[in-house]
């Protein structure tokens, strides 16, 4: 048998580039939720995958913004920057060919860390001048000595066998960590919150800022069904009635799609229930975010 490789690697960049689209197509297996507005992860999640004698053990991080602002804000930056510091190996992301002021200011961050930075420039499909690919490239890596610059389009999947074979020659020869069929660190009740946050996510539009959180009340087994309720917690009243639509429509869309997504990733018919409650000053409230599971341990 081939050494043992395993170590952490995390996915950092600048809110909506595609981390946790890549994460998911990485491990085959969608564990991270995805929207087409920035700040859509606040939390560290941990994705494992395991091919023979390699390990690698990746980390899915809210996206570094500035902007202190809200206690939420600066948990979920804090959780960004905290996985920097827990890892073998950084995964920078950016945007096509964009290289914005806040990308350099991730790149602080991550040098700041110290550890190998392998940058990746996700979204590859739709970059629509295909040779300033390589000129870009070229002046990327005059910014920063990065391991490796790997062009990818995460949604598509292309390029993706390259850049795990890359991964893998800069993680450590170390024992597994996980056992071979764990795929994340995460409980079925989270990522089944995490679902309805999604798609609260997709279904609102500019109308809902991102105050909003889920809360699992409860996750019972009933012989083939398990029964869910969900909380949607919102900071003003105004908020409640847009998330439930005229006539609840709204809300019965959230749950359509919400329980569909759910069926597929516990193998099992489940009945929802979905509640949505106004509870002002949650978002900027360190003791609440703290019952929601927004203090990060280290
Ligand atoms: N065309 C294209 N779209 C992509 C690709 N990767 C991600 N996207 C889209 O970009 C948007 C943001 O993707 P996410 O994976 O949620 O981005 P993120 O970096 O995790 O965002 P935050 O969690 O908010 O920091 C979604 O609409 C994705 O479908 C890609 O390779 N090509
Ligand atoms: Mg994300």
């Amino acid at each position: 048998m081939s050494t043992e490789r395993c170590g952490m690697v995390a996915i950092v960049g600048r809110p909506n580039v595609g981390k946790s689209t890549l994460l998911n197509h990485l491990l085959g297996q969608k564990i991270s939720i995805t929207s087409r507005k920035p700040q859509t992860t606040r939390h560290r999640i941990l994705g494992v995958s395991t091919h023979e004698a390699v390990q690698i053990v990746y980390v899915d991080t809210p996206g570094l913004h500035q902007g202190e602002g809200k206690a939420i804000n600066r948990a979920m930056n804090r959780a960004a920057l905290g996985a920097v510091r827990d890892v073998d190996l950084v995964l920078m992301v950016v945007d096509r060919l964009q290289w914005l002021e806040s990308d350099e200011q991730v790149l602080a961050a991550v040098r700041a860390a110290g550890k190998p930075v392998l940058l990746i420039i996700n979204k590859t499909d739709q970059i629509e001048q295909k040779d300033a690919l390589l000129p870009h490239i070229a002046a990327l890596q005059e910014k920063y000595p990065f391991a490796a610059i790997v062009p990818v389009s995460a949604l598509k999947g292309h390029n993706l066998e390259a850049l795990e074979r890359e991964i893998a020659t800069l993680l450590p020869e170390a024992p597994h960590l996980f056992p071979p069929d764990q795929i994340t660190d995460r409980s079925e009740r989270f990522m089944v919150a995490e679902i309805v946050r999604e798609k609260l996510m997709r279904q609102l539009g500019e109308e809902l800022p991102y105050a909003n959180a889920v809360q699992i009340e409860e996750f019972r087994q009933e012989g083939q069904t398990i029964h869910i309720s969900a909380l949607i917690l919102v900071e003003k009243a105004g908020q409640k009635a847009i998330v439930i639509g005229r006539g609840g429509a709204r809300l019965k869309l959230i749950g359509a799609e919400a329980r569909i997504d759910m069926e597929r990733l516990l193998g099992t018919k489940v009945m929802l229930k979905l509640w949505v409650k106004v509870k002002s000053g949650w978002s900027d409230d360190e003791r609440a975010l703290k019952s929601l599971g927004y203090q990060e341990e280290s």
